[in-house]
């Protein structure tokens, strides 16, 4: 049963290393057994190319919608404790990882914090994040300080993304 403080929330998801869907789909089980956490959605899986180096593997991307009464740092710490157990190690900048978990969205709220930057810096300019999230959340949700979603996905090219079969 929901309560009044449950907030909507979008988690991005990714990787590129050791069976990248494998990681995906038991991140998304991890994520919905968090307590204070509900799964409302969960996108397909994208394939995309890696922004930043070249030389890596491509990347499998979800969207998955929550509610929860965590506070945004609570939910981030939550994300980090899982992307560690996946064994993340961060070797270079915008390089290969095993999980990364992103918060995208969180409610209508704007937050600028040293660690935590919500909604998640470039989300405009990533299709593997904004495509997905169409998918779950409809164009027209708000992405605040930003706009539409459709407004956004006008302005950001496929980037050779594509949908794998469910
Ligand atoms: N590139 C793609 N395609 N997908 C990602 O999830 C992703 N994540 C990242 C960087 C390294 C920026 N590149 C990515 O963090």
């Amino acid at each position: 049963m929901k309560t009044a403080a449950e907030i909507e929330a979008y988690i991005g998801l990714g990787s590129n290393l050791e069976q990248p869907e494998a990681q995906i789909t038991s991140a998304r089980k991890e994520i919905a057994a968090l307590p204070q956490v509900a799964e409302g959605a969960f996108s397909s899986l994208y394939r995309s190319a890696p922004m930043g180096p070249q030389d890596q593997p491509d990347y499998i991307n979800a969207v998955m919608k929550i509610s929860t009464d965590l506070s945004p740092m609570a939910l981030l710490q939550a994300l980090q404790r899982i992307e560690n157990r996946h064994g993340r190690v961060r070797a270079r900048r915008w390089g290969e990882r095993t999980l990364d978990l992103d918060i995208l969205c969180y409610g209508d709220q704007q937050i600028e914090q040293p660690d935590l930057i919500i909604p998640h810096v470039g989300i405009a300019e990533r299709a593997f994040v904004l495509y997905p999230l169409a998918e779950i959340a409809g164009p027209d949700l708000v992405i605040p300080g930003q706009g539409t979603l459709s407004q956004l996905l006008t302005a950001c090219p496929l980037n050779g993304l594509s949908r794998l079969p469910a």
